[in-house]
């Protein structure tokens, strides 16, 4: 059985969804520290579970016959800049509770999410190498930085599978942003259709990798079904999607709604864009697991739009 921590955050809950329609509902248990939003919580098991308890985790995995875990639960890399010392006892004991569960063969395989945000500002920026140079100033991202070193060290020493993928910005409709930087690109969609204009918190160049939450789904679904022989980056695969600045977005809306708006007042969250890639180098994942991007901006827009204007 599957069991999905942080079920309630923006890629755990459509994770969990996912995952149901393919192993059937009560194959999927989902927990998170509070309940979620209702579709979540009537389609299969919950638990309330607090993932730096590692006895909680550990009898949750016992009472359910986990075998496969989803550690979808982190402080994103705004928040974790208000609250360092949260950030990363969250990012990275949660992280230890679950390796130490597959070390110890009371779990068989594990998906940890890391991020683009494991590249800093000496990092080459366009098309960014699997491999490359890698000084993150961003506590989310030292945390994803030194998470990545731990999944391969765990793999190496101890034949842990544990799988990960960098996630660049994801953009989805059925759950509110969350503390990410990234996050000026879920928020734009709500502004358009509520106010008709936009007031962004980067600058309108600011160009970022990003992707349609559905590609993430499907990437972290095959990646997880992959032959292990596969598997040859231990540490975490690059994924791209579709790399864009708000100015390209607004243009995108704008296609829909002509009046649309967008106005630019920068705040902290500009320096940690400024310390990430504009685009990245996937060859990798494509070549191991043969991973394949979908959607580009206008088809994110059309379906954002389409999708939030049918909730209201
Ligand atoms: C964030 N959405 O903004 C996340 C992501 C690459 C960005 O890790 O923190």
């Amino acid at each position: 059985k599957i069991l999905i921590i942080g079920a309630c955050g923006q890629i755990g809950s459509e994770l969990t969804l996912a995952l149901r329609e393919i192993h059937g509902d009560n194959q999927v248990i989902a927990s998170d520290i509070r309940e979620g939003h209702e579709e979540l919580m009537q389609s299969g098991p919950f638990e309330i579970l607090d993932v730096t308890d590692q006895a909680a985790i550990a009898s949750c995995v016992r009472k359910h016959k986990i075998t496969d875990v989803y550690l979808m639960a982190a402080m994103l890399s705004a928040t974790a800049e208000k609250y360092p010392d949260k950030g990363w006892d969250l990012n990275m004991n949660s992280l230890f509770h679950i390796l130490n569960l597959a070390r110890d063969k009371q779990i068989a395989k594990i998906f940890w999410p890391s991020s683009i945000a494991v590249f800093g500002p000496s990092t080459p920026k366009q098309n960014t190498p699997q491999q490359t140079v890698m000084e993150p100033s961003t506590v989310y991202g030292i945390s994803k930085l030194a998470g990545e070193r731990w999944c391969e060290y765990y793999f190496r020493n101890y034949g842990v599978d544990v799988r990960s993928i960098r996630y660049p910005g994801l953009i989805s409709w059925k759950t509110k942003p969350g503390g990410g930087t990234t996050d000026y690109a879920i928020d734009i969609y709500h502004k358009a259709l509520e106010n008709g204009t936009y007031e962004c918190f980067l600058s309108g160049e600011t160009t970022l990798p990003m992707m349609y939450m559905d590609d993430a789904i499907t990437a972290t679904i095959n990646i997880m079904k992959a032959d292990p022989q596969l598997i040859k980056m231990r540490s975490s695969y690059n994924l791209a999607g579709i790399s864009f600045n708000p100015e390209e977005m607004a243009s995108s809306i704008k296609k829909h709604l002509p009046d649309f708006t967008i106005s630019y007042a920068p705040d902290f969250r500009q320096k940690i864009a400024d310390t990430w890639p504009q685009s990245i180098d996937d060859s990798r994942a494509r070549k191991d697991w043969g991973w394949e991007a979908r959607y580009d901006l206008d088809t994110i827009t059309e379906k954002m739009l389409s999708n939030l204007q049918s909730l209201v």
